[in-house]
């Protein structure tokens, strides 16, 4: 079994101080370092999504006449309408300045259309189209993928239950992760989501001795 360490969006606008700041968002950063060290020890590969929106990205509320955080619809699918984030080639869309971007293989980069939303680092969030992720690691051997970052409630949740449907197993590091929590159990009820679907929850201790 061939493992990679898979890590989602850890980007500023995600940390505190940025447009969709999740709560110690910036905490999870160390952690990344950790798992990264540990994969560079062990010869496996890092790969990271990021969230790259263009500025008229219509899951932005203002650009949909919406309220941010409130519940709606776009292209015929839930969403849930976000304040301005990650917008493509600005400082809130570039990963964390501490996170160590020299141990990472490869960046796959989402949300490029502005019609639909797109959280997990395989698919849309209508499953129209995907990205290279599946492809560069299954050309790997890649069968068994670590996964932390952030939101532990959308793009974690997304991607790990995408990577469940692909036949990847799938572990998940949790004080790797933070959430949104538009409600306050939302990250709780994802990690439970996540489990029932097969993924394993372990802590970063774990992942280095060796599981
Ligand atoms: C995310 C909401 C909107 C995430 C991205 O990375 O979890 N959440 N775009
Ligand atoms: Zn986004």
């Amino acid at each position: 079994m061939s493992t990679a360490l898979l890590l989602i969006d850890l980007q500023n606008d995600f940390c505190p101080g940025g447009a969709l700041a999740v709560a110690e968002g910036d905490q999870v950063i160390a952690v990344a370092n950790q798992a990264i060290a540990v994969c560079r020890r062990r010869g496996w590969p890092v790969v990271a999504s990021q969230d790259w929106h263009p500025a008229a990205h219509r899951s932005f509320a203002v650009n949909s006449g919406q309220t941010p955080g409130t519940l709606g619809e776009l292209n015929g699918l839930p969403q849930v309408w976000w304040p301005v984030h990650c917008v493509q080639d600005q400082p809130g869309a570039a990963f964390h300045p501490d996170l160590a971007l020299d141990g990472i293989d490869e960046v796959f980069r989402k949300g490029q259309n502005p019609d639909i939303d797109s959280y997990s680092a395989f698919f849309d969030n209508g499953r129209r189209t995907e990205t290279e992720l599946d492809s560069w690691l299954k050309g790997r051997g890649i069968t068994s993928l670590v996964v932390m970052g952030l939101a532990t409630d959308y793009c974690v949740k997304y991607s790990v239950l995408d990577a469940l449907a692909l036949g990847y197993t799938t572990s998940v590091i949790t004080e790797g992760c933070r959430g949104v929590n538009l409600q306050d159990d939302d990250s709780l009820a994802a990690f439970e989501e996540m489990q029932q679907h097969g993924a394993h929850l372990i802590a970063l201790k774990t992942f280095e001795m060796g599981a």
